[in-house]
């Protein structure tokens, strides 16, 4: 009997569930139960207990524990197969690689309250203060090619916009191609994709995604970028049940993207949500581009219409977009 199986039987019940009952149904000891219980209590469940009824729980603290997230009604219906919590560790991403090598079975989730080493991409800095964030990596392994893998941080944004617009639907709530997600044109969430690879085979896939949820200060250097869910909607968003929306929205975008391997059948719905579109746009790679962003294509390449009305197409990196963040 786990905490899981306890936290699954009383969400899943409206009514008191007998003591007598969960002993039945695990084959343990009243004590056992109690004890359990007891746990929960302690961890933040608002459980009532009321002779010759049983137990009812009647709140769930804002926590992203293993067993909070995996006993969620709605867990087993997204792409998620098993979720590994960390009070505190350096980097989700750094665990999901240490235990990538072993690794060979179903999706799984590593995720903590805080990173001490939160990165971002090309070695920059994840801002992941305790309590108030998801901080989490999804390890698996796609049936695709090492130069196919870029495509999922586009199918994982995908995910986590519209997770936000599922449980925030007035939120103007966009993604800036290719990694972060932005609300009023700050930026809540960003994805960090690794793998390990050969040239021809993937061994296997880690995306990491840091949102910041209900965090309400930043340090100084991110705080004219940086914003919470909280911050913008002024709503307290459960982190829990927006990991299990994420999942089940991952799990419906993975599906579309793996019939073909690409984008061709998502990129009407990314376009819709890409702030990008229509904006000027410059990108800081080797050669720049400067111009009208049009939209992405089937491989997430980002298309540019420049001055003199020619098409290019921008790979991955990075591309500012005036207006936001630093770029007037
Ligand atoms: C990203 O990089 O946006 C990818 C971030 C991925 C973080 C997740 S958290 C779980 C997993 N474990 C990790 O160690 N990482 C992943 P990039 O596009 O390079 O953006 C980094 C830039 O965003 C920084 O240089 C700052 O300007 C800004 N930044 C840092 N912390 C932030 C925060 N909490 N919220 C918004 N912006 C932030």
């Amino acid at each position: 009997m786990t905490k899981t199986d306890v936290l699954k039987l009383l969400k899943n019940t409206n009514d008191y569930i007998s003591g007598q009952m969960l002993c039945e149904e695990f084959g343990v000891s009243r004590t056992a139960i109690w004890k359990v219980i007891n746990q929960l209590k302690e961890d933040g469940y608002e459980i009532e207990s009321v002779s010759n009824k049983g137990y009812k729980i009647i709140n769930s603290p804002d926590i992203i524990k293993d067993y909070e997230i995996e006993s969620n009604k709605e867990f087993s219906d997204g792409f998620i197969a098993k979720v590994e919590y960390f009070d505190e560790i350096d980097s989700t991403n750094n665990e999901a690689k240490r235990q990538g090598d072993d690794y060979n079975s179903e999706p799984k989730l590593f995720i903590t309250e805080s990173q001490t080493g939160g990165r971002g991409r090309r070695g920059r800095n994840w801002v992941s203060p305790k309590g108030s964030g998801i901080w989490m990596s999804l390890l698996f392994k796609p049936d695709i090619m090492p130069s196919q893998a870029s495509m999922l941080t586009i199918v994982a944004a995908m995910a986590v916009a519209a997770a936000i617009k599922d449980l925030l639907p007035e939120a103007d709530c966009k993604i800036k191609w290719p990694n972060d997600i932005v609300i009023n044109e700050r930026k809540v969430c960003g994805i960090l994709t690794e793998m390990s690879a050969e040239l021809e085979y993937i061994h296997y896939v880690v995306i990491g995604i840091g949102i910041n949820v209900n965090t309400t200060e930043f340090p100084d250097e991110i705080k004219d970028i940086a914003a919470s869910i909280y911050s913008l909607t002024g709503v307290k968003v459960n982190r829990s049940q927006l990991v299990v929306v994420f999942s089940k929205e991952f799990k419906k975008f993975y599906n579309i993207f793996m019939v073909k391997k690409d984008l061709g059948d998502l990129v009407n719905d990314y376009d819709k949500m890409l702030i990008n579109k229509g904006r000027e746009v410059s990108t800081t790679g080797a050669v720049a581009i400067e111009g009208k962003a049009v939209g992405i294509n089937s491989l997430g390449e980002l298309i540019i219409k420049t001055k003199d009305g020619a098409l290019e197409s921008v790979r991955a990196g990075e591309v500012s977009v005036r207006g936001l963040y630093s770029y007037v």
